[in-house]
């Protein structure tokens, strides 16, 4: 499978976020399974602080889940050789070494070991309205979500860098997701896909999203909430 194939196109594309740390396995199964049934196009795995192996976790999704199961990983310790892939992300947005390559180095050999297959990311953290573990935790800021210029700049430098998917995060559960004026603005200034994230909650707001030039939008939070938004959010494909 060329895993790239799968994130290009005019299609737009839904994935589910699944922390193992904030769900148990037995939930994971319904709402991947769910995903699926709904025609959502990817599961992602991933999360700040993950406290387990993920193997085990990954292989019973895959029982009964066909999607694509991708690592989004909070670090490059979140590896496992069951995923079909892994977005390798470079937090651009940030000026910590660690995030740009540090875990990069230290992962690329099992990576290679693995044969797992990688997509190039370029990482943006928008502030979404308040301090998001993902900032905390990488110990770089957020740009202010007022600072379009910037956040511009940011997604084309990863572009010319041959990055291959720009990701607006604006952090898990965020009370302000990424901006449609943002979202519009990113699209006109890079020709990658762009994946949206953080604080998706209601499928009109997703509709805009797409609308504006999102291509992929990453739902975690609102579907641990409430499992019955995975149908809802489903609809905006339709
Ligand atoms: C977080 O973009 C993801 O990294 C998804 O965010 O949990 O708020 O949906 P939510």
């Amino acid at each position: 499978m060329n895993l790239y194939s799968l994130f290009i196109g005019k299609k737009k594309k839904l994935a589910l976020l699944i922390d193992p740390d904030k769900t148990s396995l037995t939930n994971a199964v319904t709402l991947s399974k769910e995903a699926m049934e709904q025609q959502f196009h990817f599961v992602f795995i991933g999360g700040s602080i993950i406290s387990e192996s993920i193997d085990n976790y990954i292989k019973t999704i895959k029982s009964s889940c066909s999607l694509p199961i991708i690592l989004f990983p909070g670090s490059y310790f979140q590896l496992s050789k069951f995923a079909d892939g892994l977005l390798l992300l470079s937090l651009i947005s940030g000026r910590n070494p660690e995030y740009l390559i540090g875990q990069h180095v230290i992962a690329a050999p099992l990576i290679k070991k693995y044969g797992l297959a990688t997509i190039p990311t370029g990482y943006i953290l928008i502030n979404g309205g308040s301090v998001s573990s993902t900032e905390y935790m990488s110990n770089t800021k957020a740009i202010p979500a007022l600072k379009t210029d910037i956040i511009k700049a940011t997604a084309l430098a990863g572009e010319m860098l041959g990055l291959k998917l720009i990701y607006l995060e604006a952090g898990s559960g965020a009370k302000n997701p990424v901006s449609e004026q943002i979202i519009s603005e990113i699209r006109k200034t890079v020709s990658i896909p762009i994946i949206v994230g953080g604080g998706i909650s209601d499928p009109k707001q997703l509709k805009l999203m797409f609308n504006t030039g999102a291509d992929i939008a990453v739902i975690g939070t609102a579907i641990e909430k409430d499992k019955k938004m995975i149908k809802q959010f489903a609809k905006v494909l339709i």
